[in-house]
């Protein structure tokens, strides 16, 4: 397996409702899933510094490209 597939199914796991972007609020329930106290606040300021474009929603490529450059 590939990273790039690990990232993409780790991806489609946080992503819950399946619309292909990650929002705070499911950045947010997925931390609770691994039991780590997050704060709404924490989960926002999460999805902005993967977010590139400024939607406020983190994509497959932004979520990826965030991985890589963190796994370099
Ligand atoms: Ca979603
Ligand atoms: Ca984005």
């Amino acid at each position: 397996m590939s990273e790039q597939t690990d990232y993409a199914a780790t991806f489609s796991l946080v992503d819950s409702d399946g619309d292909g972007l990650i929002s705070a609020d499911e950045f947010l329930s997925l931390m609770s899933n691994l039991g780590e106290e997050s704060t709404p606040e924490q989960a926002v300021a999460a999805v902005r510094e993967m977010d590139s474009d400024g939607d406020d929603r983190v994509s497959l490529t932004e979520f990826t490209a965030y991985m890589a450059r963190n796994h370099a």
